[in-house]
């Protein structure tokens, strides 16, 4: 490549940057003044959100400017977002379009303070009646996220009928998480945002910001803690989960005091510990909750318990720093939680691998030879002529890649029509479905014969639509896909017959969770 620039070219440059920063007073004072006029009220002064969402570069890397640009002058349907077209003119929705994206001009902060001036309590823990509004079994409920118009639908998981629609927060991220008896389910926001929401009574019981740019969150196996991942400020975050009291901000700062985002926490029931992914520093952290003080037993409507025991003496809610050999993201848990694999994408080999991390001993276990960027957070296990596999998409290549956990070999590569995102199975159903997310190709999700581990059918459920994420009932006789689109809708299908049997319209749905493979954290779906 010829990289010496020429001197008209370097003229040309010189005048784009001269022309942006000669523009930039009409992007300044007026376009402050026009925010402060007309946005400001919902999505803040400084822009770090209110009703409305943050409006902050690191926000919005999701929405193109264009994109910006139709909200501001046609509104949000379904929201309290308004169209502005009538009062502005389009160099001012374009002006003030640009500036959204912009750095702000004071380093956003969140502390202490901020979170606990967020946090609405509509409901206090025990003031609603302990029964479901509805008649359905309470186990075999979906919720499932319309990230389109900003929704979640709770759906009957036997009829495949909608009980109830509501609004949720703006951008919502990661799965849902749910107590272990199914009662109530907290949801995040990429603004920060978390919800708790009582299914019984269908209500939104309370609320908090844990941070400005936040990853997801997980629940604690005994359903009393809740941890969030932030970006933005670099720290986790916990609380009590009856009415989110903040508990503790941790900072997430390395042994050698470099600051860090965190990727993403994950619950780890039979350790009775958080564990964290930490994005700029080499280590995973273990966070360990209040182990139970009397024998865990089942209640009927509890989820199978599960008695943690711990292999290390760190104090409760204290951080124990695993130091590994790369920095590691998007992890995978074998289903006692004894090993952790996670992407290392910054370091050995070409950066492109897994890692098997024992997080009793701390000691690296293998490396996976994994390129094409596995998406580890959706992989899933199962047994395979009496072994134990697990299976994941990858993000940059069309593969799924197939992994004996007994001595984590990859035992076989399936060629799929395009990169993935996600994949499930359940313990009852003989097929694992895969869909191809990324490409001409997304249109598809190809279902995989456990036994022979070949691709045995590609669906193709509407043509030129992308068809992503599937979630099984509880029983595993039934799943439901996504139809990934504004006027999309969740598809039915047999998971026998892989017959379609029912369409429910839905805006743009994305994730589905099952109430009974959550809480018992069944081995053919996310935990
Ligand atoms: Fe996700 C889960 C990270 C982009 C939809 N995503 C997760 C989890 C992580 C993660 C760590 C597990 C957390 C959990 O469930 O508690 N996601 C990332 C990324 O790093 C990435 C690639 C870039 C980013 O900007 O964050 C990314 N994710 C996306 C999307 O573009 C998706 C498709 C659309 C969206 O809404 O943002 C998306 N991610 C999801 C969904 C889950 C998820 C639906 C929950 C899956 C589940 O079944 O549990």
């Amino acid at each position: 490549m010829n990289r010496i620039v020429s001197f008209p070219r370097y003229l040309q440059a010189l005048a784009t940057v001269m022309l942006i920063t000669a523009m930039a007073p009409a992007g300044g004072d007026d376009t402050r003044a026009l925010y402060q006029t007309h946005c400001a009220s919902c999505h803040g002064e400084n822009r770090l959100g209110g009703t409305g969402p943050a409006l902050l570069p690191s926000n919005l890397s999701r929405l193109k400017p264009e994109a910006a640009e139709a909200v501001i002058r046609d509104g949000r349907p379904a929201s309290q977002m308004p169209g502005f077209e009538a009062e502005l003119e389009d160099a001012e929705i374009a002006s003030l379009a640009g500036w959204i994206y912009r750095e702000p001009e004071v380093e956003p902060v969140w502390t202490k303070e901020e979170i606990l001036a967020s946090q609405v309590v509509r409901h206090p823990a025990g003031s609603l009646p302990n029964v479901p509004r509805f008649d359905a079994d309470p186990l075999n409920l979906f919720i499932v996220v319309e990230t389109g118009d900003h929704h979640a639908t709770l759906l009957d998981g036997d009829s495949f009928e909608p009980i109830h629609r509501f609004e949720t927060r703006y951008a919502l991220h990661g799965g849902p998480k749910y107590t272990p008896d199914g009662r109530h389910v907290f949801f995040g926001s990429r603004d920060g945002w978390i919800t708790k929401y009582d299914i019984y009574n269908m209500e939104v019981v309370a609320e908090v910001r844990a941070g400005i740019n936040m990853r997801n969150i997980a629940v604690s196996g005994d359903g009393r803690y809740v941890m969030a991942a932030n970006y933005l400020p670099h720290s986790l975050v916990l609380f009590d989960a009856h009415n989110l009291d903040l508990m503790k901000v941790y900072p997430a700062v390395g042994k050698g005091g470099e600051s860090s985002r965190v990727s993403a926490v994950y619950a780890a029931p039979p350790r009775g510990s958080f564990i964290a992914a930490l994005k700029d520093i080499e280590e995973v952290w273990e966070i360990p909750w209040p182990l139970p003080t009397e024998p865990v037993v089942s209640t009927g409507h509890m989820a199978t318990p599960i008695a943690p025991t711990r292999s290390h003496d760190t104090p409760n809610f204290q951080v124990r720093r695993i130091p590994v050999p790369d920095y590691l993201d998007d992890f995978f848990f074998d289903l006692d939680y004894e090993h952790v694999i996670g992407a290392s994408r910054g370091g050995e080999s070409d950066g492109q691998g897994g890692m098997v991390i024992n997080l009793d001993s701390g000691e690296k276990v293998a490396d996976l030879p994994l390129e094409g960027m596995p998406h580890l957070g959706s992989g899933i296990t199962w047994e395979y002529e009496g072994r134990r596999v697990m299976a994941t998409p990858h993000l940059t290549r069309a593969a799924v890649s197939i992994i004996d956990m007994t001595d984590w070999t990859v035992i076989k590569t399936l060629e799929t029509d395009g990169p993935g995102f996600f994949m499930r199975s359940h313990a009852n159903s003989p097929y694992v479905w895969a869909d191809v997310f990324f490409g001409p190709n997304r249109d598809r999700v190809h279902v995989i014969d456990k036994a022979s581990l070949e691709i045995v059918e590609t669906l193709i459920p509407e043509p030129g639509k992308t068809a992503a994420h599937v979630e099984f009932d509880r029983y595993g006789e039934k799943l439901l896909l996504s139809l990934w689109e504004d006027d999309g809708a969740v598809i039915v299908y047999d998971a026998e017959t892989l017959e379609e049997e029912k369409r429910i319209p839905m805006s743009k749905p994305s994730g589905k969770y099952n109430v009974w493979n959550k809480t018992r954290y069944e081995e053919g779906t996310s935990h």
